[in-house]
């Protein structure tokens, strides 16, 4: 038909959207439904998600649009973070939060006795502490019980989908995030599971994003009274819908997904498994219709999130205006591990990564912001080099979508460290590339189908790198 309505749900990792976006010959438009925020919760037992708080504004969104011809509706989150399901489908435990430090020292000591280059090689996926192979293994062995009583292990978004529809599955895209997934059989690594003494009779099958359907439950179907909704997973990794709004030409692009994390690659038809991908730590996560995404994971507006707590929420623009004025001090590595934990200490931790490292400490607001936002950069642009001669691609654009790309000066300060013509926006790539997902199916349509109906209504803005004076 001529226009389609699709209902794209994305939690990122401090608020939830709903959005219901319409396809119409002539573009997209996207209204906003509902926007709530994600509080994780702090206990004695660790950092949790709140699931049933989450879920109650999911339903809450979708009340909003009761009665209405939606065509279909599907959920995206963060990765790596799961829950455990006992045989009536309870939650056992709730969800923790990725930066629960439960996991402290499990993956290094994977890497030293089971060898990293041995698990690389399997599942080309980078080593970051909290995938969910090291969570796991932190179940195993803090509460081994656990893991004996769980009959299904799903991944947020697929526990939402399961909440939705009563089907319990791992969409793909999130599943390579796990570093269990094998590479080059598309499948659950059991051997690998095996050898690191891991159980898996708890992991489901395995479904494309953006390749099947599934009915709303029949009571929540009542009570929302949508005449011909389908529930259509997409990409159900943020991380993989907001590459899928990458308005690309061509091929020698690579994109930055700028929000609490920068996720910078480019996307791959086959997975980079060599000994120099593996040195630089990049991953092979997958993206929707068989795409590679080539990336690394860094720390991102995170930094600046927790420094504006730690400055009872000041206002961002008054920050970047403070930043603009301050003076440059020493820059620091944002993937330092020591910015991963949170905390309101996150400006004492910068500057004492400055002293240690004996560069001059940024003191006032105004510089912290600056040194993070340059840090960043200067980081985006290391990535970019190695990017380049991992994959003998030579880059020409990149693409910096979500919340960063509203940051002219972060934007403007990429293109020079990368030395590439930055094209910022869409800002809200992920909930666009969920939806965009959706009508793939629902429509019929491949990949490069989608990007050119989002191309008719993107226009991104573009930072030209500055010629250096000297
Ligand atoms: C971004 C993201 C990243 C993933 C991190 C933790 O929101 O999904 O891709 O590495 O969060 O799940």
């Amino acid at each position: 038909s001529a226009e389609t309505r699709h209902v794209a749900i994305d939690l990122g990792a401090s608020s939830g959207k709903i959005a219901l976006v319409t396809v119409r010959p002539d573009g997209l438009e996207v209204q906003e439904i509902h926007r709530f925020d994600n509080i994780p919760v702090e206990t004695p037992q660790g950092l949790y998600w709140n699931m049933l708080s989450l879920w109650k504004d999911i339903v809450a969104g979708l009340r909003k649009l009761s009665g209405q011809n939606i065509h279909s509706i599907g959920v995206d989150t963060w990765a790596v973070d799961f829950a455990l399901l006992d045989e009536h489908d309870l939650l056992l435990d709730g969800v923790h939060h990725y930066r629960d430090p439960r996991t402290n020292g499990i993956m290094e000591r994977v890497q030293d006795e089971y060898g990293s280059w041995k698990v690389y090689q399997r599942n080309g996926i980078q080593f970051l502490p909290f995938n969910t192979l090291y969570q796991l293994l932190s179940v195993k062995q803090d509460h081994p019980q656990l893991l004996t009583q769980a009959r299904t292990l799903l991944m947020v978004p697929d526990l939402l989908h399961f909440w939705l529809t009563g089907v319990k599955k791992t969409e793909r895209t999130n599943a390579s995030t796990t570093q269990f997934l094998h590479a080059s059989t598309g499948q659950w690594d059991t051997l690998l599971l095996e050898d690191l003494g891991l159980p898996h009779h708890f992991l489901p099958q395995i479904t494309e994003g953006g390749e099947g359907a599934f009915p709303l439950r029949e009571d929540l179907q009542q009570e929302l009274n949508f005449p011909s909704v389908k529930v259509v997973p997409p990409g159900t990794h943020d991380t993989a819908s907001a590459v899928v709004a990458v308005p690309a030409e061509g091929e020698n692009w690579a994109y930055i997904s700028s929000g609490t994390w920068s996720l910078v690659g480019t996307e791959l038809e086959h997975p980079v498994l060599t000994e120099e991908a593996f040195e630089r730590n990049f991953t092979n996560e997958l993206g929707v219709s068989g795409t590679v995404r080539y990336l690394k994971n860094v720390m991102g507006l995170w930094i600046l999130q927790e420094c504006r707590r730690s400055w009872g929420h000041a206002d961002y623009l008054e920050l970047y205006r403070e930043a603009d004025e301050a003076r440059d001090t020493s820059l620091f590595d944002v993937d330092d591990r020591r910015f991963l934990a949170p905390g309101l200490d996150m400006p004492a931790r910068i500057q004492t990564w400055c002293k240690e490292h004996g560069g001059e400490v940024p003191t006032t607001r105004g510089e912290v912001v600056r040194a993070v936002l340059r840090s960043l950069a200067r980081q985006y642009g290391q990535v970019i080099k190695d990017l380049q001669s991992t994959t003998g691609k030579t880059l020409q654009q990149l693409h910096i979508v979500g919340g960063g790309a509203h940051i002219e000066p972060l934007c403007q300060w990429t293109a020079n460290e990368t030395g590439l013509t930055v094209l910022a926006g869409p800002t809200d790539g992920t909930l666009l590339g969920n939806a965009l997902t959706q009508a793939m199916f629902v429509r019929g349509w491949s990949l490069s189908e989608a990007r050119e109906k989002l191309k008719q209504n993107i226009k991104p803005r573009v930072f030209t790198p500055a010629v250096l004076q000297v």
